[in-house]
């Protein structure tokens, strides 16, 4: 039996020795790129690399990297399938090309060194080609030469040989893809991909493309490779188990699930299991249940699974806790952000029924109002509207949907984005930075920052916390921050790699820009050279915090804005 980790571990030593530098994971959450709500693949946070920019670990990557899709959420619970999973990455970018892709992926499944499957069970896919692209004729001769026979490369178009982009424009291109016989032996001589016994392991894009707008391909000054190896499916084809739910990261949650449901539910175990690892992978990556985008994706995902998630999660924490320890920090908060999420949707339903019962007019703006107010879901009011008799028109309800986006459109643009260096602006963007040392040593070392807005007049600044703070809490975080204004504090940027910005302890959302460069400001005493803060921030920000901020810090206004998380408002009085 293959272990997850032993996969982990032989998949990056096999690239490392040959010349690739082991970089970590980035977070679900993608950065900077409103295109896509989720880290898709392993691909996507290196895109500005794939395109040209020079990556500081070199040409040659490799990673395991977590990633979330709910494009197949209806074929949850099938035996490969899973909304999170881990995928196996290497990468070229602009260095080696199809030959040697190609040689190291057959190496690694069949080598020594690698996993040591029979060839004879393995099938490629390669790319047709088209009227815009050439036939993949250096791949299929690639494979032929490694001894894969002509009758298990299978040619196939766009649809299925073509990967990318990940948002709707970006790199690009053919792809070959590998996979392994999971039905009884021996194989079928000829592959034929739609037969569900062959399952896709792994595959290999030639990212030769870019996508500059929905009509236009562009060839690429340079040859990238991506590929891309499911974990789980992985596992599950190396040891031959039935489905990735017996793979040892998830077999586990199935298993604390069995203790509680009935026989003969497998399918609604299997949804039940896969829907909270997911929630909990991408509310550890800091998103907290909403009407919105990700918030939304958490909340519906949590709805589905609802009851039995205490134990899936102690469950999922043992098995994958020591490789990612942003999820098993704090099991218990876990929990009780998914409880309060249960407790609020309750509170919902309660509250929804109770105005659609005093409603004699259902129509879509009703539906809509719903939504708004009390997060009702529109596809709950339309069910009970036709329960008791009535209709409500879809279109009416998108109508007024976009006429609200019409308007909060219009009063979004305020003064005081990131493109304003205006004085008072910097000087909050300097007082953020000591709002959030402050509240670090009073609340303690949860306090991140989570969200932030800063005007002319005020600064924003949400962040985890349970519970209220006290008021005699609060005032202390005024009073360390008025405290340190007094100080001759001076704040100095300079620029360092991730990991040893990190190893000075700098805290901020690295996130995605692993081995990046990154700027990091640091606050301190100009006499004692303590530091009072030290965060990767792009700036910009005061010279001097007794010269340049002067006046008195106030705290305006705090309160919870969602499941464990506060906001703060704050201005500087004159
Ligand atoms: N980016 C490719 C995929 O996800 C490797 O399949």
């Amino acid at each position: 039996m293959i272990t997850s980790s032993e996969l982990r571990h032989r998949y990056l030593s096999f690239f490392i020795n040959r010349g690739h530098v082991a970089i970590p994971s980035a977070s679900l959450v993608p950065t900077n790129d409103p295109s896509v709500l989720f880290t898709t693949a392993g691909m996507h946070p290196l895109v500005p690399y794939l395109l040209g920019a020079p990556h500081p670990s070199g040409v040659r990557l490799a990673n395991v990297q977590k990633c979330v899709r709910t494009g197949d959420i209806d074929e949850i619970g099938d035996d490969t399938h899973l909304t999170f999973f881990e995928m196996l990455g290497n990468w070229s970018l602009g260095d080696y090309g199809r030959d040697e892709a190609i040689r190291w992926s057959f190496d690694f499944l069949t080598a020594r060194d690698g996993l040591e499957l029979p060839i004879d069970r393995i099938g490629v896919t390669c790319f047709a080609g088209d009227d815009e692209v050439a036939r993949d004729h250096e791949s299929i001769q690639t494979w032929q030469a490694l001894g894969v026979p002509r009758e298990r490369i299978q040619l196939l178009g766009r649809d299925d040989n073509w990967w990318g982009p990940a948002g709707e424009t970006g790199p690009c291109g053919p792809d070959t893809e590998i996979f392994y016989w999971l039905g009884e032996l021996p194989p079928p001589v000829v592959l034929d991909v739609r037969d569900r016994r062959w399952v896709e392991i792994w595959n290999n894009v030639f990212m030769g493309y870019t996508k500059t707008s929905i009509a236009t391909i562009e060839p690429l000054d340079r040859m990238n490779v991506d590929t891309g190896m499911g974990l789980e499916r992985t596992v599950m084809a190396i040891n031959g188990l039935a489905s990735v739910y017996e793979v040892d990261t998830v077999a586990p949650l199935v298993r604390a699930l069995r203790e509680h449901i009935p026989d003969g539910h497998e399918r609604e175990i299997r949804i039940i299991a896969d829907h909270v690892r997911t929630a909990c992978f991408v509310i550890s990556d800091g998103v907290a249940p909403s009407n919105k985008d990700r918030g939304y994706i958490v909340r519906r995902l949590l709805r589905r699974s609802l009851e039995w998630y205490r134990s899936v999660i102690t469950a999922l924490v043992d098995s994958l806790g020591d490789v990612y320890p942003e999820l098993g920090r704090d099991p218990a908060s876990l929990v009780r952000t998914i409880e309060d999420e249960i407790r609020r949707f309750d509170r919902t339903l309660e509250q929804g029924l109770k105005r659609l019962g005093r409603t004699k007019h259902l129509d879509g703006k009703t539906a809509f109002d719903l939504l708004q107010t009390y997060g009702f879901p529109f596809e709950l009011t339309l069910e009970i509207a036709e329960a008791s008799g009535h209709h409500i028109d879809r279109d009416s309800f998108t109508a007024e949907r976009d006429r609200h986006r019409e308007r909060s459109r219009g009063a979004g643009s305020f003064a005081g984005g990131l493109a304003d260096h205006s004085v008072e602006i910097v000087r909050y963007h300097t007082l953020t930075h000591l709002l959030q040392a402050a509240l670090r040593e009073v609340l303690g070392l949860h306090v991140i920052q989570r969200g932030s807005n800063i005007t002319r007049d005020r600064l924003r600044f949400d962040f985890p916390h349970d519970g209220a703070p006290s008021d005699a809490q609060v005032v202390r975080v005024e009073e360390l921050v008025n405290s340190w204004l007094a100080r001759p504090l001076v704040v100095d940027c300079s620029t360092m790699t991730e990991p040893e910005a990190r190893a000075l302890g700098a805290i901020g959302a690295f996130g995605e820009r692993y081995g990046e460069i990154v700027s990091i400001y640091t606050i301190a005493d100009s006499e004692t050279g303590e530091v009072v803060s030290r965060e990767f921030c792009a700036g910009p920000h005061v010279r001097s915090v007794r010269d340049d901020i002067v006046g008195r810090f106030r705290i305006v206004r705090e309160q919870g804005i969602a499941a464990g998380i506060r906001r703060i408002k704050a201005a500087l009085d004159p």
